[in-house]
């Protein structure tokens, strides 16, 4: 009997897989790889189902003779193990980026016995096209707080896009774009800022927008998207306060809120020492964080505690010492924020922690520090990279062109180039017609 190997996710199992399966079983005994969420996180293809889940549904097919884990994206572990006569693969990763692990099946079959079968990709139901089927069809309170969670230990460092209403939920939900190395990548999740939900609202970023009027916004922005959610609570108040807030969020399905070490009357970040800004005293947010972690009725929410030792100029030690302070107390990641364009302060920080801390998730905001990419913060063991006010920031100047230029020219002929069509603009949301 010819040995058959398939290597698959198997989250949604369709038609397309059967097909592959049924080809692999026309050939000999099938052994199907079950991608680990690490394997996924490499191919920024993460399940909604845990291992286990689809193992179970996998092992009952008539089609497949046994199911082992593979580890990696790449086969070559899979097949030095089982040694199979042929790999079974739709056609469509010769051209996509997975073509580099195809490259490796073809070389390593150069040297081994058996060949690699490929057949035809169905378009009609392709995974991507069923994704987007079934994210139509929204997301529960549950599935969507505990995808963030999941994200994370698939490995991979999450990209998070600021959004201050719907409109931008649906960017952060559908954008996504090919990279310089012929990947296909969207945003993890979204980040419910401070300054830019006071901004739209026309308020200072100063607590003044209250916990109640900050969750319709993500109320709203929930209506339309599926994607996981970040939100910041400024300093989370007093503990007592930031006790209702955490299950405020976590009703409402947020995944983790990001509290600052900041006490008193809080002002920008952004702004350093320009203006009076307090931190808090190690023992009163360490209080603080015990007392969210204590409220927290999920095992799924996350409590992030965010270090601004170097925008108030404390120093790095004063950094570290909170944050590993932060972690003892319960903290589930640790954001470490700065206001210079340098990195070095960041990327020294994460390496620091990293030697004692090799698991707590680290979060950073690079708005000022914007030289560094994604790829170079996820080498460094950076898990979350909020990119925290661009929808706002680009939106507020394209507006302001429009109308001076209304009020200049005394009619909106000159304006249009700058606006998009009406005719976009009816066919943008999904039931306008
Ligand atoms: C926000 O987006 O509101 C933040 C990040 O807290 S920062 O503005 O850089 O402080
Ligand atoms: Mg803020």
């Amino acid at each position: 009997m010819k040995r058959v190997y398939v290597s698959l996710i198997a989250d949604l199992l369709h038609a397309g897989h059967i097909k592959v399966l049924k080809k692999a079983a026309s050939l000999g005994k099938v052994t199907v790889g079950l991608l680990s969420l690490k394997a996924c996180g490499e191919l920024n293809d993460i399940p909604y189902l845990d291992y286990d889940k689809r193992k179970e549904v996998l092992e009952v097919l008539s089609l497949v003779d046994e199911v082992i884990e593979q580890n990696e994206a790449s086969y070559l572990e899979s097949l030095k193990k089982i040694n199979p006569d042929y790999v079974v693969h739709g056609d469509d990763w010769k051209y996509n980026f997975q073509k580099k692990y195809r490259n490796e099946i073809i070389n390593y079959y150069k040297n081994n016995d058996g060949e690699l079968v490929e057949i035809e990709y169905s378009q009609d139901i392709n995974n991507e096209n069923i994704k987007e089927q079934i994210a139509k069809q929204g997301i529960s309170t549950t599935a969507r707080q505990s995808r963030l969670r999941t994200l994370l230990k698939s490995g991979i460092t999450l990209k998070i896009l600021e959004v201050h209403n719907a409109l931008c939920g649906l960017i952060a939900e559908n954008a996504s774009e090919t990279t310089i190395d012929g990947e296909n990548v969207t945003f993890d999740g979204m980040w419910s800022s401070s300054l830019t939900d006071s901004t739209s609202k026309g308020k200072p970023d100063i607590e003044a927008v209250d916990t109640t009027a900050r969750l319709t916004t993500v109320n709203e922005i929930f209506e339309v998207t599926t994607k996981p959610l970040i939100y910041d609570a400024d300093t989370g108040g007093k503990p007592e306060h930031f006790e209702f807030t955490v299950r405020s969020l976590e009703r409402t399905g947020v995944s983790a809120v990001i509290i600052e070490d900041k006490t008193g009357l809080k002002k920008n970040s952004l702004f350093g020492n320009d203006v009076s800004q307090t931190q808090d005293t190690i023992e009163g947010f360490c209080h603080k964080i015990k007392s969210g972690k204590a409220a927290q009725i999920t095992k799924d929410f996350m409590i992030i505690a965010r270090i601004e030792s170097l925008i108030l100029e404390a120093g790095m030690d004063d950094a570290l010492k909170r944050a590993f302070a932060y972690v003892e107390a319960g903290a589930d990641g640790v954001m470490i924020h700065s206001r210079l364009k340098d990195p070095s302060e960041i990327i020294e920080f994460v390496n620091k922690f990293r030697i004692e801390d090799k698991t707590t998730p680290v979060v950073v905001v690079p708005t000022s520090f914007n030289s560094v990419t994604t790829d170079e913060f996820a080498k460094i063991g950076v898990n979350v990279v909020i990119y925290a006010n661009h929808m706002l920031r680009a939106a507020y100047p394209g507006m302001m062109n429009v109308a001076q230029s209304i009020l200049k020219n005394k009619r909106s002929l000159e304006a249009e180039p700058d606006c998009m069509s009406i005719k976009k603009i009816l066919n943008l949301i999904p039931g306008t017609k």
